[in-house]
């Protein structure tokens, strides 16, 4: 993409709306705007973002053997009558009648519409164990929304449903979902740690909620330091494996770690002293054991080897796609801008020209862009007349892992400079050579063009 060409609203100004950095930089550098409170518009640069992030967690769901699908926003207010949720859910349901007068609901998550569609079409254990998942959009009329897309009315989430005969294969999906929320949040670059949580209005007791660590986070937490050693890292899981899904849960929750509903000062207190942290998180995302709670009160019955009938059982998952953006400039950025993670970055590099219209400069930098793109990746070429502070300063605030700066003093030398946006650090390279070190960075992250 050249810069010249593309829609990059960048602001100078700090917006006086926003209190913590994610939700700053994601305005400043043109990712969203606000259309209403808690509801934005996804600018194409927030939008490349959502999507890299909701196209890993459809390959981590995938590679898990969960099969996705697509259910509406709207939907009717009969199954949450059935269900007896639609007076519980209380004021965060926002209700709507069409024409008829019928009662509407924007969904706030999908319980009730999946175990209708489960009842109407499975009956038999032969077609379990199944897990269903969709990545929607999502509507809950939060008293405050804040933090920009961190608290939004409006908000992306991945949800999926195991239905299974018994409780022990509804825990091996428990388990199954737990390994690929971790495999998805590493590969996101974001340690995010499961904490034992509370069920609150989707219910059951078994639950855990994915937090990452940050002095902005809403909730509350505890946990023994010995957690944040631990890593996903590269290892091959066999999903079927009842024993391997039950040893990665087993070794990422031993250690203490509760948000403050189920938090038991009594337990902490048996942590070594040292390793006692109280922090702050951002949930990215939950996982539910409910059992038959659904399944009961909606008549979604299999029918099991022994030709009885009984509830099927049930949990959900869930993992905030569009939390995720402000969770991770929450952890990674500077005071010059977002750093983004190789894994979600929007643009692989960014070339600057620091003589935009000398012939050379633009020449070099063309052919860089075309080695780029050849190799699969996708750069931002900043093509505008502009000085180079106000070139660097824009590429500092979106955050492109890596930068190629390219001027007529390197050329006469026969090379550019890439410089890592992490660690500030330069080195000047032949123009093949930069390419072929970024596509060696990159191979090792599975990517591809974005939106
Ligand atoms: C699990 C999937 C559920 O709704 N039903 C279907 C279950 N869980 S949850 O914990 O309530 O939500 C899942 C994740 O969605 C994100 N989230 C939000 N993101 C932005 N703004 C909001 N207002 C919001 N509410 C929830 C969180 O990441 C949460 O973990």
């Amino acid at each position: 993409m050249r810069l010249s060409r593309y829609f990059l609203p960048v602001l100078k100004e700090n917006p006086s709306e926003a209190q913590i950095v994610s939700h700053r930089y994601m305005l400043r550098a043109g990712m969203i705007k606000q259309s209403a409170a808690g509801i934005y518009s996804w600018l194409p640069l927030g939008f490349k973002v959502l999507k890299k992030i909701e196209t890993i967690v459809h390959e981590e769901q995938m590679r898990a053997g969960h099969i996705p699908m697509l259910m509406p926003t709207l939907q009717s207010a009969d199954l949450w009558k059935e269900s007896g949720r639609y007076d519980d859910y209380g004021q965060e349901m926002l209700r709507i009648s069409d024409r008829h007068g019928r009662d509407m609901l924007y969904g706030p998550t999908n319980e009730e519409l999946i175990t209708d569609i489960f009842r109407s079409h499975v009956g038999s254990y032969k077609d379990l164990p199944l897990t269903l998942y969709h990545i929607q959009w999502k509507f809950r009329d939060e008293i405050r929304p804040r933090f920009g897309v961190m608290r939004g009315r409006e908000f992306y989430m991945k949800d999926g449903y195991n239905f299974d005969l018994t409780k022990e294969d509804a825990l091996h999906a428990y388990n199954r979902h737990l390994v690929s929320y971790l495999r998805s949040y590493e590969r996101m670059g974001l340690q995010a740690i499961p904490m034992r949580a509370d069920g609150g209005p989707i219910g059951g007791d078994y639950t855990h909620e994915f937090l990452v660590l940050a002095d902005t986070g809403e909730s509350e937490v505890f946990y023994d330091s010995a957690v944040t050693d631990l890593t996903f890292g590269d290892r091959a899981i066999d999903y079927d494996s009842v024993e391997q899904c039950q040893g990665v849960l087993e070794e990422f929750t031993s250690k203490y770690a509760r948000t403050d509903e189920t938090h038991d000062e009594a337990l902490f207190n048996e942590v070594p002293e040292e390793r006692r942290r109280v922090a702050r998180g951002i949930e990215v995302g939950q996982i539910f054991y409910f059992g038959t709670k659904y399944s009961e009160a909606l008549g979604a019955n299999v029918q099991g080897p022994d030709g009885k009938q009984s509830p099927v059982h049930m949990g959900s998952h869930g993992i905030g796609v569009s939390r995720l953006l402000g969770a991770i400039i929450e952890a990674s950025h500077d005071d010059k801008g977002i750093i983004w993670p190789e894994g979600v970055t929007p643009f692989h590099c960014g070339i600057v020209n620091l003589k935009q219209g000398d012939a050379e400069a633009d020449a070099a930098c063309e052919s860089l862009y075309e080695a780029l793109t050849a190799a699969g990746l996708e750069p931002l070429y900043d093509d505008r007349k502009e000085r180079a502070g106000g070139k660097f300063a824009t590429m500092d605030l979106i955050g492109l892992p890596w930068r190629i700066t390219v001027g007529p003093r390197g050329l006469k030398n026969g090379v550019v400079e890439l410089t890592s946006r992490r660690s500030g650090e330069s080195e000047e390279l032949s123009p093949e050579a930069a390419v072929q070190k970024i596509a060696e960075i990159y191979a090792n992250h599975q990517t591809g063009r974005g939106f």
